[in-house]
């Protein structure tokens, strides 16, 4: 574990930074800019594990996933997307409902703890569609997390049956939806957010729309989208506003940074980010998000190697099995589709940290043979 006096530094910027740290004192976003502009990323790693290792210890997290995307069709159109499809384009699909029960039940011998479910903006499939996509598996897999729909989805799907963000999501609480995953976040600064996803709904909404699903008692996850057109000042600004809703809610569970691929977007003339940038992404997240307790360095996006070592810079989590992933492989990702239990296991193993795997709410799950109990 770290210690005080073995902190060092070129940076002495990063010094003042180091006694709000060991003073366990909010970071502002002056501190956040200078921990994004230093060149001396094994500090800011040193003062990041140093957190993660007084709010965890040597835990890590993983779970027993899969993604279910049930259509790709999507009005949206965003600049930062490979996945989404118009509804007569090459490659569309959209999943009928027994194809989705059946896909979800392929595809991995070992009980999967959660259902990550999200698609795009399909301009004709009703709400029904989803409440029964969700209830249908629900009753097919009572003991499995539904963690679906992002708060884009959730109001859009509002706007079309013309209820109310709450309704909408009470309806999908009914259907047995169990909490939200964090997509649709990207960089909430409008003058980013025009140029890489422009019809979706914007910064203020999606958090409106996370704040009513804390209020009936859903979590969720929150995300950001780094590494295209984004300056520092926009990164500060996206922490800083997750920051202060976890302040009125608490209801976040986990920030994940992830890092943009360009291939096949219209983006695709930028380039892919750097180990410098992915390793600090995490560590700036966990110094500034003193109140989100956990900070997943997801392996997907950031390759399962840089995932690992996120685990010694900040990150206490590096998500799950996964199985099947369309978002990132559509857009060039060269990441497997999905890692096996004793893959994760080993990962986190080698970085020195004891593997745990959780479920969606961060409970311990205990395996025997082919079925699987949560301590609550
Ligand atoms: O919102 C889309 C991103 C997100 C690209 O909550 C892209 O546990 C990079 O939110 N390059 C969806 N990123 C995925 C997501 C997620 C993933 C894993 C776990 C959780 C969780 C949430 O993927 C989108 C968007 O920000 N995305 N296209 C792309 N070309």
């Amino acid at each position: 574990m770290a210690s005080t006096h073995a902190f060092q530094t070129d940076d002495s910027r990063l010094l003042p930074i180091k006694d709000k740290v060991a003073a366990g004192e909010r970071l502002s976003e002056a501190d956040a800019l200078v921990l994004y502009g230093t060149g001396d990323i094994l500090a800011v790693g040193w003062l990041a594990n140093w957190v993660r290792e007084r709010m965890h210890g040597d835990v890590a997290y993983f779970n027993v996933n899969r993604h279910i995307n049930p259509t790709n069709v999507c009005i949206a159109a965003c600049r930062l997307c490979a996945f989404g499809r118009k509804k007569d384009s090459p490659g569309a699909y959209t999943m009928a409902l027994e194809e989705a029960f059946q896909i979800a039940s392929t595809g991995y011998t070992e009980a999967i703890t959660e259902f990550h479910i999200v698609g795009g903006l399909h301009p004709d499939l009703p709400f029904q569609y989803f409440l029964d996509l969700v209830s249908g598996l629900k009753e097919r897999f009572p003991q499995v997390h539904m963690k679906a729909f992002t708060m884009v989805e959730v109001a859009y799907l509002a706007k079309r049956s013309k209820l109310s963000i709450r309704e909408t999501l009470v309806k999908m609480k009914e259907a047995g939806v169990d909490s939200l995953p964090g997509g649709g976040a990207e960089i909430f600064a409008d003058r980013v957010r025009h140029i890489i996803c422009d019809h979706k709904i914007d910064g203020d909404d999606w958090l409106n729309t996370a704040r009513v699903a804390h209020e009936i008692g859903l979590k969720s996850n929150a995300t950001m989208l780094y590494g295209h057109i984004e300056n520092d000042e926009d990164r500060v600004d996206h922490l800083m506003k997750l920051r202060a809703l976890q302040d009125e809610t608490n209801g976040f569970q986990t920030f994940i940074p992830l890092a943009f691929h360009p291939a096949n977007t219209p983006l695709e003339h930028l380039p892919t980010t750097t180990g410098m940038l992915d390793i600090k992404q995490i560590a700036v997240s966990r110094l500034v998000l003193d109140n989100f307790p956990h900070i997943k360095s997801y392996w997907q996006m950031m390759t399962p190697k840089i995932a690992q070592i996120s685990l010694r810079f900040g990150a206490d989590d590096i998500d799950g099995t996964v199985v099947e992933e369309k978002i990132y492989h559509d857009a060039g990702a060269t990441t497997p589709q999905g890692l096996r239990r004793q893959d994760l296991i080993r990962l986190i193993k080698e970085a020195g940290r004891e593997p745990i795997e959780r479920d969606t709410l961060y409970r311990p799950v205990t395996r025997t043979g082919t079925s699987f109990t949560v301590s609550v």
